[in-house]
């Protein structure tokens, strides 16, 4: 499918999976709306965007959890700016890694009001458009952590499961319209989501790749992204999950020390 000209609207555009996946999509002429809270972080990849042959790119500061704000964005936005053919559902994060039953209930709300809530809400602002329009592609951003759980991760995990079974549920509530839905589901990729994971903490971050070959990049995970929305209108590809060849499911990784 040729998505040059076509609007594609990436949430958590700011940094990692969704600043990669902003550059590849920008390199086929597509227009951008690039969503994030960090709007510095936003510039800047919008400034990248330009440079790598975007026909358009607009930023929009957005908290995928705050309903309401994410329905007037949509709403609010300019004529020119309303047919949004991919959504890539990517504003995620993962808090602490801990037993359940020391947990913090902060950590959970933040990643269950991001991960599964914040989801929802642009999924439901924006596929409206599309089955009214006829076409669309909803592309969210799952996990290895989807489909096996981990010791220490279960709430997090529980966001990616959540994840899969909304992919799933909004396939078939579409059936029988041209919109495609993808899950595109990684395994480690070094990007901050473990620095974020553990508030700043460089040295416990690091950790988690030490002795890991060759982690995903932010790109690899964008190249399945942007494969997945280029194939032809016909084709829907369902899920794809992609690992480092050092991993073998979401807890089995080999490590050199
Ligand atoms: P990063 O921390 O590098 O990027 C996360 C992005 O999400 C940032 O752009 C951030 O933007 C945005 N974000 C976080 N919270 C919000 C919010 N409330 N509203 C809007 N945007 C938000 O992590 P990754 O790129 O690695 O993660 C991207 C996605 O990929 C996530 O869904 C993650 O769960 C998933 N994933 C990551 C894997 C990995 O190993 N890295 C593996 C499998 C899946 P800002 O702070 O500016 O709002
Ligand atoms: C992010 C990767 O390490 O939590 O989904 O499985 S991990």
């Amino acid at each position: 499918m040729n998505l040059q000209g076509k609007i594609v609207f990436i949430t958590g555009a700011s940094a990692g999976i969704g600043a990669a996946t902003a550059l590849k999509f920008a390199e086929l002429g597509t227009r951008l709306l690039l969503a994030g809270r960090r709007t510095d972080k936003l510039a800047e990849v919008a400034d990248a965007a330009w440079d790598r042959g975007a026909q358009a790119v607009q930023t929009i500061e957005l908290d995928v959890r705050d309903s309401a704000a994410v329905a007037a964005a949509i709403a609010g936005l300019p004529e020119e700016w309303q047919e949004i053919e991919v959504l890539v559902n990517n504003a995620g994060l993962s808090r602490g890694l801990e037993k359940l039953y020391a947990g913090k209930v902060e950590d959970w709300d933040e990643m269950i009001d991001t991960n599964v809530k914040g989801l929802l809400h642009v999924t439901r602002a924006v596929v409206p458009g599309m089955v009214e329009r006829g076409s669309g592609h909803v592309i969210n951003l799952g996990s290895t952590a989807g489909h096996m759980t981990y010791p220490n991760g279960a709430v997090y995990c529980a966001t990616k499961a959540a994840e899969r079974a909304i992919n799933d549920g909004l396939r078939m509530d579409v059936l029988g319209t041209p919109i495609r839905v993808t899950s595109v589901d990684p395994g480690m990729v070094k990007t901050d989501f473990s620095v974020v994971r553990f508030r700043g903490d460089e040295e416990r971050a690091a950790n988690v790749y030490k002795g890991v070959k060759q982690p995903l990049t932010a790109g690899d995970v964008a190249d399945v992204i942007v494969w997945a929305a280029t194939r032809p209108a016909h084709v829907n590809i369902a899920d794809v999950v992609l690992t480092p060849v050092a991993q073998a499911n979401a807890f089995m990784l080999h490590k050199e020390s």
